[in-house]
Parts: structure tokens; sequence; C-alpha cells
């Protein structure tokens, strides 16, 4: 691990953005001390360190706290310059990267993350909605890896860190909505991507296997059921 000073990562297990924190320091070689939150409750760590969304991950170096995960993975980028770069150094491509990462957030984790709670009509168009979703970035993978392994070339990227956080729950809602999202037959590139991505020495210990989160699911949908509406 490379010399560094003080470095933490508040976070927690199941969430991708965390993920995305944790890969970007392992592809730095940076060490750093991982501070678990606990589900459904804040620590005031956390309160005080993202005052303003309250939520994980936060990056905190020495005493500076750094949140939202692409922020954070573009921080780490530009702060630890001796091992390679995340993002490309070209500024055209540095944009379409960073396009559709945001269109992962927005757009097909934003739908996916729906499907496991619906059912019959509703459940298929969404299903619809983020396959067309995911055939998109299938497109995106051909232009950015120009024959590569990676969206980031021939190592792990930008893009791949944001789209690879979120290959856990989407292999957590194709078992538990018995669909399929990553589809060998639209999208036979990203499926390929997917394995060589989880296999990575950076990813494979802080990707959440698929039966714990879809345990976890299934405890926070069951609360959500037995929450008492919102006022
Ligand atoms: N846009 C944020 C999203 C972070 C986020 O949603 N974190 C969730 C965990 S997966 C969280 O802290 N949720 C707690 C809450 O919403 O109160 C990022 O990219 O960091």
């Amino acid at each position: 691990m490379a010399k560094n000073d003080d470095v933490k990562v508040l976070g927690a297990w199941p969430s991708p953005f965390v993920m995305r924190a944790r890969i970007a320091l392992n592809l730095k070689s940076i060490d750093y001390e991982f501070l678990e939150e606990t589900i459904g409750s804040k620590s005031q760590l956390l309160l005080q360190s993202n005052p303003v969304h309250k939520k994980v991950p936060v990056l905190i170096h020495g005493d500076k706290p750094i949140c939202e995960s692409l922020i954070i993975v573009q921080y780490i980028d530009e702060v630890w310059t001796s091992a390679p770069s995340i993002l490309p150094s070209d500024p055209y491509d540095r944009a379409i990267q960073r396009f559709w990462a945001a269109y992962v957030d927005d757009k097909l984790f934003a739908s996916m993350r729906q499907i496991k709670s619906l059912e019959g009509e509703e459940k298929k168009a969404m299903v619809e909605q983020a396959t067309e979703g995911i055939v998109l970035l299938e497109e995106a993978f051909e232009k950015c890896s120009k024959g590569k392994p990676f969206f980031g070339g021939d190592r792990i990227g930008y893009l791949d860190i944001a789209f690879g956080s979120i290959l856990g729950w989407l292999r957590a809602t194709e078992k538990m909505g018995e669909v399929k999202l990553l589809d060998e037959a639209k999208t036979p590139r990203l499926v390929k991507w997917a394995g060589r991505f989880c296999a990575d020495g950076a990813v494979k210990d802080c990707m959440p296997e698929t039966d714990k989160l879809i345990e976890l699911a299934k405890v926070l949908m069951a609360k959500m059921k037995g929450a008492p509406p919102k006022q």
C-alpha cells in the first residue's frame, strides 16, 4: 500500500455508491479505514461530515470530508497521481464517461431499483426500460473501450466504477424479480465485461454477495410495508 495521510471511508457494505470510493482507493493502492455505518441510523460523524445529504459514502482525507461518490472518485484520481489515472486523459473521452456515469445514476439505477417492488404490467414496463438502458450502455462500451476489456481501456476506469458498482444490486434484482437485465443475447460484451470487473482484485473484496443483498432487500421491503405512511 502507498504511504498516505489519514484516509477514512464512511460507508455501508450494501451501498453501490460506497463501493465506488473503495474501488478507486484500491486502484490507487491507498490504505484506508472503513467506518461502517449502521443501516437505519446515522452516526454523529456522518451528520457532521455530510450535513447536506446525510448520506454515505463520505471520504475523509485528513480532516477534510468529501461527499458524493462520483466526486469522491474524481478527487481520489486527482490527489493520488502516482498510480494510473482513473479518468481518461483526453477531455472528450472524459466528458463522455462523465455523461454515461450520470446516466447510470439518473436513469438506469433509478429504474432498476423499482423493479423488485413492482408486479405485472408495471414490472414488465420497468424491466423493458432498464434493459433498453443497458443496451445503450453496450453501445457506449463499444465506443469507449475501443476493443479493450474495460470502458477505461486496459484497466478499470471511471465509467467501469460508476456502472460496475451497481452490478451486485443488478444481480439481486434479476434473482428476486426472476428477470434478466444483463442478457447474453442483447448485451454480450457487457456480460463478459461484468465478469472481468467483478473478478478484478480492486473489486472482488468489496462486491457484496447477491444472496446477502437479497436478504437485506427483503428485510427493508417488509419494513417499508409495515411502516406508517409518510406525512
Ligand atoms: N448521490 C449519492 C447517493 C448516495 C446514497 O444514496 N447513499 C445511500 C446508501 S446507498 C444513503 O446513504 N442512504 C441514506 C439515506 O438516504 O438516508 C452518491 O453518489 O454518493
